[in-house]
C-alpha cells in the first residue's frame, strides 16, 4: 500500500463494507497528516513543528524487533491467564464502559484465532492490556523517546491493543501526548484540531464522557437523519487522515479529537506521555 495517498487503494479492500463510505468521503477540505522519516527530523525540529501543535506520522522510529511480532508470538505471551476481552454491543464501536461494551473471558488461543483467523464481522473483539515484560523491553528501545524527551514515563500507562478488522474507537480526545505504534495490520485514523470542539459535539462537560463526541462519524457520513439533524455542523470540522501500517507511529497532541478504524486485524501499542508542567493546555481540556 502506498503512503497516505493509499487511502483510495483501500476501496477494493473494503468492498461491501460500510467502512468504505469513510474512505470515499474525503473532500478537498480534508487533508493528510504529514509523514516524516527519521532522518528528516531531530528533537529540536520535532518540538518546534509538532509537539503540542499538530499530529505527525513518523516512519523509521520503530526497531525491527517490534515489527517481527506475529499473532502467534504475541499470543504466546498470554498463555498463563484467562483474558478479559471487550465485546461491542453494536459490534462496531469500542469504548471501555458499560454503555458501549460487555466483557467476555477467553483463552489466548480463542482470542487470537478469532481476531486473526476467523471472519470477524459477526463478532468483533478488542483486547486492551498492560504490557507483558517482553514487550516492555521493546518499548524501552523506542527511538521516539529521544524526540519526546521523556525518559522516565509511567510504564503502567502503556497498552497493547489487539482487535478485529472493522473495530472503531469513536471520536474522543486524550489528556496526554499520544504515540500510537502499529505492530500488525492497518489502521485509519481521522483527527480534528481542538479548535473544532464545538463542531464535534462533546458529551456534557460534567459527564464521564466529556472527552467523547456524540457524533457517530460513520452514520453522519452515510447521511443518517438523526445525526444530520442533531449535529448539523460536524462537517465544519476539518478532518486530517492517516493510514498506519506496521512500523509506523502516529504522534497526537493532547486535546486533539481522533477516530480510529481497524482496517484489518491489528496489534498496536499506545505510549502515552503525560503533559509537563508549563505546557499549554488546549481549551477543550479546561472545560
Ligand atoms: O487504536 C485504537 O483503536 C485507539 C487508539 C487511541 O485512541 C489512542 O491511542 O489514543
Amino acid at each position: 500500500m502506498q503512503e497516505d495517498g493509499g487511502i483510495s487503494s483501500l476501496f477494493d479492500f473494503l468492498a461491501d463494507s460500510t467502512d468504505k463510505i469513510i474512505f470515499s468521503d474525503a473532500t478537498n477540505k480534508d487533508s493528510h497528516v504529514p509523514v516524516i522519516h527519521r532522518n528528516e527530523i531531530n528533537a529540536e525540529s520535532f518540538r518546534s513543528n509538532y509537539l503540542n501543535k499538530k499530529p505527525v506520522k513518523l516512519k523509521g522510529f520503530m526497531n525491527q524487533e517490534w515489527t517481527n511480532w506475529t499473532p502467534d508470538s504475541l499470543c504466546e505471551l498470554f498463555k498463563e491467564e484467562p483474558l478479559s476481552v471487550l465485546v461491542s454491543k453494536d459490534n462496531k464501536n469500542f469504548i471501555d464502559n458499560d454503555i458501549t461494551c460487555e466483557r467476555a473471558q477467553m483463552t489466548n488461543t480463542q482470542l487470537f484465532d478469532h481476531v486473526f483467523h476467523v471472519s470477524s464481522a459477526s463478532k468483533r473483539l478488542y483486547f486492551r492490556t498492560t504490557l507483558p515484560d517482553a514487550l516492555l523491553e521493546s518499548v524501552d528501545q523506542l527511538p521516539i523517546k529521544t524526540l519526546l524527551d521523556r525518559e522516565k514515563d509511567n510504564t503502567s500507562l502503556l497498552r497493547l491493543w489487539v482487535g478485529s478488522s472493522g473495530n472503531v474507537t469513536p471520536i474522543h480526545y486524550d489528556r496526554c501526548h499520544g504515540v500510537l505504534s502499529q505492530i500488525i495490520g492497518t489502521k485509519k485514523i481521522t483527527l480534528f484540531s481542538p479548535k473544532y470542539t464545538s463542531d464535534i459535539y462533546p458529551h456534557e462537560s460534567h459527564s464521564s464522557r466529556a472527552h467523547c463526541s456524540r457524533v457517530c462519524m460513520e452514520k453522519w457520513i452515510m447521511g443518517d437523519t438523526y445525526q444530520r439533524e442533531h449535529y448539523p455542523n460536524f462537517d465544519r470540522a476539518k478532518r486530517r487522515e492517516c493510514i498506519l501500517e506496521p512500523g509506523d507511529i502516529l504522534y497526537t497532541p493532547p486535546g486533539w479529537w481522533h477516530h480510529v478504524l481497524s482496517v484489518t486485524p491489528c496489534a498496536s501499542i499506545t505510549v502515552p506521555f503525560d503533559m509537563k508542567p508549563g505546557e499549554k493546555i488546549p481549551p477543550n481540556m479546561l472545560i
